[in-house]
């Protein structure tokens, strides 16, 4: 039947002609769209009433739409017409045509879309694992032996205590590679944790199926949470037992050369602990106690020791509550100097803010939820490794019906806020270039920009939550549009996801092995116009200042923070396709 009909409209609509090269000026989502979800594309720097959706081979021509537009950001002379084509629904690979300029890179409709790269997005974590090798049986034609064993750590001078003095040997094994470079840093794990464990709390149907061959699959935990638990075993060694204090990071003094892992075998040391460091520790180790509570079977005793780990972490923290990790002076009163990522963040109010949280929901003792102000300003702070206040508020907002009845009028408050803030970012977003909440405003385009487009899907999508409005939804899916194609730089920027991708990424696996195709399912940091690289850009324009070279590691790096809430926004929309009627 649905043959018969597309046979008939490919007979009425006349065939679009004058388009017999694929053209990089539509930008569009490169991998595909739901049926029943909006669908868009942006024409650049073209004038065109007409667009055309027709079969790869542009033999027949399905649907005919009229191009709205121009439009434009206000620090970007570009202008783009947008195709609207969200009414045709037929499931099935095609191309979008605009007469005189050409076609657009192919695409699908179908559902369940998105669960590829749900999968990749997850299964990337396992290819960042360290302490142990990577089997063809996982890892396919990126498999590698062993590297960083992290079982002979020294305790750096910044980190020496009575208990552990100076050159101390400690093993603080397994982790993830934090991102294109081998550290693993604890401030960074604390958001990448708690993004995925989120993602496991609110959607535990869906990650309780998502198999992504690990060799733990199959074990009685979901392969979401044993990859979590891959670092957060690691994490737990980070903390000194003697005190509950957590150190900053474990890394080499400098970055490692371009090799592969097995190669890069410079001293490892802990170094100074921090309160931020402690903090990010106990809200994680408190969201993990919850979780994995649920599952003494498989890891009996880890919830328990999870949240010992928490509770001394945030004493540590209470009593030290202004310890920032500040490289530049350690190094003055410290060798040897210490020059990779710092992640030094100098305002802490928002980690209590998370820890007392988690902590407070995993045993709900009062004394956690008195602590802190919940609210020391109304903004709602796009997440990212410095901030963190928003996943207290997601976490509060997941448990908020099984919490005590005095904090009911904050989660009110919480709910009020952060539905005007999705207001907010949805507002518009049919006149931007690239039909986005990403991009809005210059501003977006920071280091790592392409997690802040990941992390607004998520903040939307908790307003969905709340609300049941499917423009938040909308608005949410518009961004991973954005993220796999619809941008001005043209990119589909994870890698493997699409057919314009990064192929030079810097990722020092990806770089250093024999192999052109990178570690797939990794996502870019981005357009970023600071460019502290110092490379060569195409462009100085916010939104195309992204180039897919080795050297732009503030462009073109990837980073486990990153990753996270793609992780948690492509399988947060596959699993909410159903019900949002995007896969009808
Ligand atoms: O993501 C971090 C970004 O916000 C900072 O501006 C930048 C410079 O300090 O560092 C980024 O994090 C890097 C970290 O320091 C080391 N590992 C790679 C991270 C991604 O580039």
């Amino acid at each position: 039947m649905l043959r018969a009909v597309l046979f008939l409209i490919a007979v009425l609509i006349p065939f679009s002609g004058f388009a017999q090269r694929r053209t990089e000026q539509i930008v569009i989502n490169q991998t595909g769209f739901y049926p029943g979800a909006p669908k868009v594309a942006a024409i650049k720097d073209f004038k065109s009433d007409s667009f055309f959706i027709t079969t790869p081979d542009l033999a027949d021509t399905l649907y005919k739409g009229a191009t709205k537009g121009p439009y434009s950001a206000e620090y970007s002379p570009v202008e783009t017409l947008l195709a609207d084509f969200s009414d045709f629904n037929a499931p099935g690979n095609y191309v979008l045509t605009v007469p005189y300029l050409g076609y657009s890179w192919p695409f699908e409709i179908t559902s369940e879309v998105h669960r590829p790269l749900a999968k990749a997005s997850l299964k990337s974590y396992y290819f960042q694992r360290m302490s142990v090798p990577l089997p063809y049986e996982y890892a396919g034609k990126w498999s590698r032996p062993e590297g960083h064993p992290d079982d002979r750590v020294m305790v750096h001078s910044s980190a020496a205590s009575d208990k552990r003095p100076e050159g101390t040997i400690i093993s603080a094994p397994k982790g993830w590679y934090d991102a294109g470079d081998y550290n693993k840093y604890i401030v960074n794990s604390g958001i990448t944790m708690g993004t995925m464990f989120s993602a496991w709390e609110d959607y535990p149907e869906y990650y309780g199926n998502l198999k992504v061959n690990i060799p733990e699959s199959g074990n009685g935990l979901p392969d979401l949470l044993n990859e979590l638990l891959w670092n957060l075993r690691w994490m737990l060694k980070m903390q000194d037992p003697y005190d509950g204090g957590v150190y900053h990071k474990l890394t080499t003094a400098s970055f490692e050369g371009r090799l592969m892992p097995a190669e890069a075998v410079s001293q490892r040391y802990v170094v100074q602990k921090s309160t931020a460091a402690a903090l990010n520790f106990a809200a994680v180790t408190a969201q993990a106690s919850r979780v994995f509570r649920n599952f003494e079977d498989v890891v009996p005793g880890l919830a328990d020791s999870c949240l010992k780990a928490a509770e001394y972490a945030w004493e540590w923290a209470r009593a030290n509550p202004e310890v920032y990790y500040r490289q530049n002076e350690m190094n003055k009163l410290h060798d040897p100097d210490i020059e990779t990522g710092a992640y030094g963040d100098g305002n802490v109010d928002d980690e209590f803010i998370w820890a007392a949280s988690e902590l407070f929901i995993t045993t709900g003792d009062e004394r956690y939820f008195r602590s802190v102000n919940l609210f020391p300003d109304t903004s709602m702070p796009v997440p990212s490794w410095n901030q963190v206040r928003l996943l207290a508020y997601y976490s509060l907002l997941r448990y908020g019906d099984d919490l005590p009845q005095y904090a009911a009028g904050n989660i009110e408050i919480i709910k009020i806020r952060l539905t005007r803030f999705a207001d907010e970012l949805i507002e518009n977003i049919e006149y931007q270039p690239y039909h986005a909440v990403m991009g809005k405003t210059a501003r977006d385009f920071v280091w790592g920009s392409n997690s802040v487009a990941a992390n607004q899907g998520i903040v939307l999508i908790n307003a969905y939550h709340i609300t049941g409005n499917r423009n938040y939804l909308d608005g949410a899916l518009h961004n991973l549009d954005y993220l796999l194609g619809r941008n001005a730089t043209g990119y589909s920027f994870v890698t493997g996801y699409g057919h314009k991708t990064p192929m030079n990424i810097h990722h020092r696996p990806s770089d250093a092995d024999i192999l052109p195709q990178p570690v797939p399912g990794l996502l870019a940091g981005g357009p970023n116009p600071g460019q502290q690289d110092g490379c060569d850009y195409p462009s100085s324009i916010p939104d195309e200042s992204f180039v897919d070279h080795w050297c732009s590691y503030a462009s073109n790096e990837i980073a486990i923070n990153w990753n996270a809430p793609l992780v948690y926004l492509s399988g947060a929309i596959e699993s909410l396709q159903f019900d949002s009627g995007y896969s009808d």
